[in-house]
């Protein structure tokens, strides 16, 4: 799916800024025929969550309406106009002057539809009915649950199986875009590059529609010099003096496609892509040839009074904190984040592991993962086959052509054990492994729990990605048997599988901003500063070990329970993104680690 952009042929128009806002009442249902009567209002983009501020709105189970107008000019009446919302979380239902025009469930990645047949000059009305509900058939997972009272109300519960907060609402950008009736779909780039001879073949796949002759392809360098042409839908284009895509040095080219119809451009549209290769070959993750070390952070999309809505200021914040550090990467823990952010990581050349909402597939889920939790039955209670389907097509389909994608992530923390693990994983590696054209590695990540001796499925990856917590819910305060627990890990895993490479994709330490101790005190900075220390230690025991992301890179809100203080306070900086004193360990430890060849 393409990023809406302006171009010769195409517009832009923005929907953002305060809309009306309605929680919806069963017993009076809203009637999309008429305007949204309601006095409340809410920031689109945004969580309406904290925004609401109480607990009616900020704990509301259930259905939401979102309402707005706006006006599409005369002079584009004859164009393609589509409305599109980069994220509703989780489902939606969007009317245009009353009438339906698309449903979409999945809350973390765009979708649109075509509106030219229901709008009006002059004045139109969007409308949004929004569900924030999780179930066994969603993702990710909740345990929802609805009741009946005597007088006939219904009571909503969810439970999430996750530790974020359960942020919802219109929490992306809301644009509508033209283009004309013969209109470029979708663009895919790939290409063969050789790294000696810094040249490469680029491939880039047109989907167009409608009634077009000819594809016309250029490539243009940095400087918006051209150095490659082709056509046709499939346009092979060489490119010699390549300046290859690097982490923390990127350098971006543009592959300007367009349509055309007896010699006259249709449509255009300009697509930002690097060049660079990806491999992973025995215990290492190659980066344009070259031995990879991942040093950053699983984050997540978590900013106060916005909650999970795009912050574009906090993103550039936070990659800057990143580069600070010395970090060279993230993941996108635990659904894929905004495009917005996606084209920043392209440009800054942050490397990003792309994870899809799959989290929380693990019955009976407890956020003390040490607590005893045993999944007996996980593969036959969920049904999220065709949801996670879903997720990683249309994931893949968004992120695609991004350099800075250099591996997928299917799941986190899944039961990778129980019976049926086995066949419901091998599916959607299969299903997820064909989707890519740049065949970029895969991964899922191996929860505690279903460790080296239980896990039935780590042979289906390219990267171990583990999570791992000793000296926490494990070994609490006692760093000397979480320090032989983590080597006895290392060791069981390379034993199984000496042919693949190893890296964290978190482990972390509970620690509220301020508080001291000289004994191992659990919360206190000096306790986040030695478990990092141990940890950092093993790490570069093994040659196999290949990055370490630690857990999380700021503290985020959860939902309410005895084991969060006011959220998961893991951060190496607060949520106002204030270092801890582990922040300053890392980054001392970071800024010495190169980005490659650390491990030879
Ligand atoms: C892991 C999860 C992550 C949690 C973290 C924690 O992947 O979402 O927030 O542990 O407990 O289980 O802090």
């Amino acid at each position: 799916m393409l990023y809406p952009i302006s171009t010769k042929t195409r517009t832009v128009q923005d929907l953002n800024g305060v809309w009306k806002f309605k929680l919806e009442n069963d017993s009076a249902p809203n009637d999309v025929s008429t305007p949204l009567e309601t006095t409340r209002h809410m920031a689109v983009p945004g969580s309406f969550n904290d925004q609401g501020v109480t607990r009616d709105i900020r704990m509301h189970i259930g259905y939401v309406w979102y309402e707005r107008e706006f006006v599409i000019p005369d002079f584009l009446l004859d164009q393609r106009i589509v409305l599109r919302l980069d994220a509703a979380t989780h489902e939606a239902d969007v009317y245009v002057n009353g009438e339906f025009v698309v449903f979409h469930k999945g809350g973390f990645v765009p979708f649109e539809a075509e509106i030219q047949d229901v709008i009006q000059p002059g004045r139109n009305r969007v409308s949004v009915k929004l569900s924030n509900r999780l179930d066994y058939t969603s993702l990710p997972v909740g345990n929802y649950s609805e009741t009946k009272t005597e007088d006939g109300k219904i009571v909503r519960k969810l439970s999430e199986n996750f530790d974020f907060f359960n942020y919802a609402g219109l929490t992306r950008y809301v644009r509508i875009y033209t283009t004309p009736k013969t209109y470029l779909e979708d663009i895919a780039i790939s290409y063969d590059v050789d790294l000696d001879a810094l040249t490469a073949d680029v491939k880039v796949a047109t989907t167009g529609v409608g009634d077009f002759d000819q594809v016309k392809v250029t490539i243009l360098d940095a400087a918006d010099c051209v150095v490659g042409e082709g056509e046709g839908e499939t346009a092979l284009i060489p490119v010699k003096d390549v300046k290859l895509w690097q982490p923390l040095n990127a350098y971006l080219y543009k592959a300007r496609v367009e349509l055309c119809k007896a010699g006259e451009v249709i449509d255009v549209y300009e697509e930002d892509f690097g060049i660079r290769t990806v491999e992973v070959k025995g215990i290492q993750f190659l980066i344009n040839g070259k031995p990879f070390y991942f040093k950053g952070a699983g984050k997540h999309e978590d900013t106060y009074i916005n909650g999970r809505g795009i912050n574009e200021a906090y993103n550039i914040a936070d990659i800057n904190l990143l580069r600070w550090m010395g970090a060279n990467s993230f993941r996108t823990s635990h659904y894929p984040y905004s495009e917005e952010m996606m084209r920043l990581c392209d440009r800054e050349g942050i490397v990003v592991i792309d994870e899809c909402a799959a989290v929380g597939m693990f019955e009976g889920f407890s956020v003390d993962s040490a607590s005893g939790m045993a999944a007996k039955s996980t593969w036959s209670v969920l049904d999220t086959k065709e949801a996670h389907e879903q997720a990683m097509y249309e994931l893949i389909k968004r992120d695609k052509n991004h350099a800075c994608v250099v591996m997928w992530s299917v799941m986190n923390e899944p039961d990778s054990a129980g019976p049926g693990a086995r066949e419901y994983f091998e599916h959607i590696f299969d299903y997820s492994r064909k989707l890519d054209p740049q065949n970029r590695p895969f991964t899922y990540v191996n929860f505690q729990i279903c460790g080296v001796d239980k896990d039935v499925c780590t042979d289906l990856v390219d990267v171990i990605c583990l999570n791992r917590y000793y000296g926490w819910y494990w070994d609490t305060a006692n760093f000397e048997s979480a320090e032989k627990h983590l080597i006895e890990d290392f060791e069981k895993w390379h034993a199984k599988f000496p042919d693949k490479p190893i890296m964290y994709c978190e482990y972390g330490a509970d620690t509220v901003a301020g508080l001291h101790a000289v004994d191992d005190i659990p919360f206190t900075e000096d306790y986040q500063v030695k478990y990092y220390e141990i940890n950092s230690r093993v790490f570069d025991l093994y040659d196999f070990f290949i990055g370490e992301q630690v857990w999380n890179f700021a503290d985020f809100e959860t939902k309410t329970g005895i084991n969060r203080v006011q959220g998961n306070k893991k951060g190496i900086f607060t949520r106002a993104r204030e270092p801890k004193a582990a922040a300053r360990l890392l980054r001392d430890r970071w800024l010495k680690i190169p980005d490659f060849d650390y491990k030879k």
